[in-house]
């Protein structure tokens, strides 16, 4: 991989002219804690680089270097004319939300895609993809790594975030002994863990915590599937106000529960979907696959899927109907 982080680098000092800098939608803390760092380091060598994304991202990461240089209007791709696109933590282009405007340009970009997730389809034209890896900041801290670079603390910082929320703080199985020297040597270089931790995991509303009751109250545990499950319905929803992050937070809870192997969030959506999140902890557990029986996907231990209908109580069960 050395010589794919030489590559990269050589190409972005020598040949780039116009950079866009790409966190697939609904950002997360990884892609944007990555896209963040490395917007910071394309300046620090002096490239000229924007930061987009289809969408816009929770408040809760608003603290991440640069995140309000975030833009969202595809025009700028035609009045730019990106001739290189980097792309983070997205197995294909298509759920960067990125493909439309790659197709816009008049001339076709280079691609560089930096990510963790072993679905990757290597659609770069460089691909820097380590499986292995807890989070997209720490192939990043790995590319740096081979360069010889040493993150200053606001690179750092945004780095160390991408790690903490994609292994839920250091506890779910993504932790590993490189992730762990990884964020030490991320706080070594500046990165401030008690700041990511007040903005990404102590910044429950009084309201998501209210939701998160009546999940927590509807509980069904299934011993025969290993299951651990729970409901939302758009009525719970009504006068409180929470955001999709407070759901997943409810489901990424549910992990803790000790008597099983697999937890499930089911929540209807406003646009007549049910909206399924799954999760594990336990290594022989492939819940991508799970969701991927329901036409969705995602990571082996966190995964999620949406289908048309709503859910009824039948027999002190919720279904799907
Ligand atoms: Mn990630």
């Amino acid at each position: 991989m050395q010589e794919m982080a030489q590559q990269i680098h050589l190409h972005l000092t020598s040949r780039a002219q116009r950079v866009v800098v790409v966190p697939h939608k609904n950002p997360d803390g990884d892609t944007l804690g990555a896209a963040t760092a490395f917007l910071h380091y394309l300046r620090g060598i002096g490239v000229d680089a924007t930061l987009w994304c289809k969408t816009g991202t929770s408040s809760a990461l608003s603290f991440l270097p640069h995140a309000d240089e975030l833009r969202s209007d595809p025009a700028i791709w035609t009045d730019r004319q990106f001739d290189t696109v980097c792309i983070f933590d997205s197995g294909d282009p298509v759920f960067a939300g990125a493909q439309d405007c790659i197709n816009s340009l008049a001339k076709k970009p280079r691609i560089i895609n930096f990510d963790h997730h072993f679905t990757n389809t290597q659609f770069g034209d460089y691909n820097f993809v380590q499986t292995s890896a807890a989070s997209t900041t720490e192939v990043l801290h790995n590319y740096f790594n081979y360069l010889g670079l040493s993150p200053d603390s606001t690179m750092a910082t945004a780095l160390l975030t991408g790690l903490m929320t994609d292994t839920g703080n250091f506890s779910n199985p993504a932790t590993s002994e490189s992730s762990l020297r990884t964020g030490s040597e991320l706080m070594r270089a500046g990165g401030n863990y008690t700041a990511i931790l007040n903005y990404t995991y102590r910044n429950k509303s009084t309201d998501a915590l209210k939701l998160w009751g009546i999940a927590l109250s509807r509980l069904i545990i299934k011993k025969d599937l290993d299951l651990a499950y729970t409901v939302l319905l758009r009525s719970d929803m009504a006068g409180l106000k929470v955001t999709d992050g407070d759901i997943e937070g409810v489901a990424n809870f549910l992990n803790s529960i000790g008597e099983t192997k697999i937890s499930m969030v089911l929540k209807e959506t406003q646009d007549g979907m049910v909206k399924g999140s799954l999760r594990t902890t336990t290594n022989d557990i492939d819940v991508s696959e799970i969701a991927g029986g329901f036409g969705g996907g995602g990571h082996k231990k966190a995964a999620g899927f949406s289908v048309r209908g709503r859910l009824e109580n039948v027999a002190d069960e919720w279904r799907i109907v």
